[in-house]
């Protein structure tokens, strides 16, 4: 965990029931939170309303986290009265990507998903500075604003070209892998719902988890053979509430390899109760036919039942069943190792036949 001094964290007031969540955003990267402030109607010249925008100043917090989408402007205007570190929910979301990163590919993602998203703001200095509203702005004068801004377009191109070439390379070893014919089962679901540590249990691998949101940056494949068939899993980046629109395109790319997976296994945490794993179970689903998922099996894996009462879970399980309709539903606890072969056997029983047909057909 980061420390970067005292902090103030702005949230609008829809994401007040998940304000937990937000502020476990928050302290993945700042921990000296001092206070909260719940925004109901938004300043249109400073997002936050004057009598907290007098609050704050007295406050002299060193950082301001906005969980919001806000304005070039409005970041503007509040800098020019606070002289502080504006940092909006995209941002945030981008620093917690960055921290993450291991692969290549997830670093050009991120530095290319933050310039996209600095674009804006840089524009605004612009017209700010070339309008003397803001002289000297964070130290740089017009010219510099204006240099950074071309060359900022110039890298975003540049790292464009770059992730093609990545992607190409892995879209070529993806061709390699189904030609050869084993069949793929992509785990996708929320952050921390337990996606690697079910791959871990499975594939015997020693991957990265955590508490904190995003271990995973970006997807792993480990394959092994069950009964007579081999099988390559595949561990994904994890979906949060309203990712943005600039981390999406970043975040999709790694999603990929669903698509060209033969099952999908939805990680759900079921431990936080039943609405919440509808919700989050709902989201994925719509994620997964947003990038062109269609007609595959899924099969809902509810984790952590570990956590829940042992009477409680047939009941939690029937709640669920009434909410929504779900094709394979199987309770899990990844990192107990509960239920772990009958979520090997309904993969199998799907497979089989799948499995059979390819390695039949391609090898015979
Ligand atoms: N009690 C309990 N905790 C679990 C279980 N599975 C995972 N966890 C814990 O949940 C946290 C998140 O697990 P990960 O496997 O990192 O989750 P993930 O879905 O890969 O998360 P991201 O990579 O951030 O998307 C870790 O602290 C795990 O130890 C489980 O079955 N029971
Ligand atoms: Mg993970």
């Amino acid at each position: 965990m980061q420390s970067y001094g005292s902090t103030i964290v702005v949230v609008p007031r829809r994401y007040r029931s998940y304000l937990e969540e937000e502020l476990g955003l928050v302290e993945t990267v700042y921990n000296n939170i001092n206070d909260i402030i719940i925004v109901r109607k938004p300043n249109r010249k400073y997002y936050i309303p004057i009598p907290y925008l007098e609050k704050i100043k007295t406050m002299k917090p060193e950082n301001i986290i906005i969980m919001d989408y806000i304005k070039p402007r409005h970041i503007i205007n509040l800098y020019r009265e606070l002289h502080t570190n504006i940092i909006d929910r995209v941002q945030l979301i981008l620093q917690i990507f960055a921290n993450h990163a291991g692969s290549r590919e997830a670093q050009l993602q991120i530095e290319l998903a933050r310039i996209q998203h600095e674009l804006p703001l840089i524009r605004e200095m612009i017209r700010a500075s070339k309008m003397h509203e803001l002289p000297g702005f964070l130290g740089s004068g017009e010219y510099a604003v204006d240099k950074y801004y071309r060359y900022a377009k110039k890298r975003a191109a540049k790292i464009r070209r770059e992730l093609d070439k990545i992607r190409k390379i892995r879209a070529h070893r993806r061709d390699k892998r189904l030609s050869r014919g084993y069949p793929h089962v992509a785990l996708v679901g929320y952050t921390s719902a337990g996606k690697t540590t079910l791959f871990n249990r499975i594939t015997g691998e020693a991957k990265k988890t955590g508490s904190e949101p995003f271990t995973t940056l970006s997807p792993k494949i480990s394959a092994i053979k069950y009964k007579e068939i081999k099988i390559a899993f595949i561990d994904t980046v994890g979906f949060i509430r309203d990712l943005p629109v600039e981390v999406i395109e970043a975040f999709y790319a790694t999603l990929e390899e669903a698509i060209y997976s033969d099952i999908i296994i939805n990680v759900v945490d079921i431990s936080r109760g039943v609405e919440r794993a509808e919700y989050e179970i709902l989201e994925s689903l719509g994620i997964l036919s947003e990038i062109g998922v269609h007609g595959k099996p899924v099969i809902t894996a509810l984790n952590k039942i570990d956590l829940i009462p042992e009477n409680n879970i047939n009941k939690i399980i029937e709640a669920l069943k009434n909410r929504i309709e779900l094709e394979y539903i199987i309770p899990i606890s990844a990192e107990k190792g509960i239920n772990i072969n009958k979520l090997m056997e309904t993969i199998y029983n799907i497979l089989n036949p799948i499995s059979k047909i390819n390695i039949y057909n391609k090898h015979r």
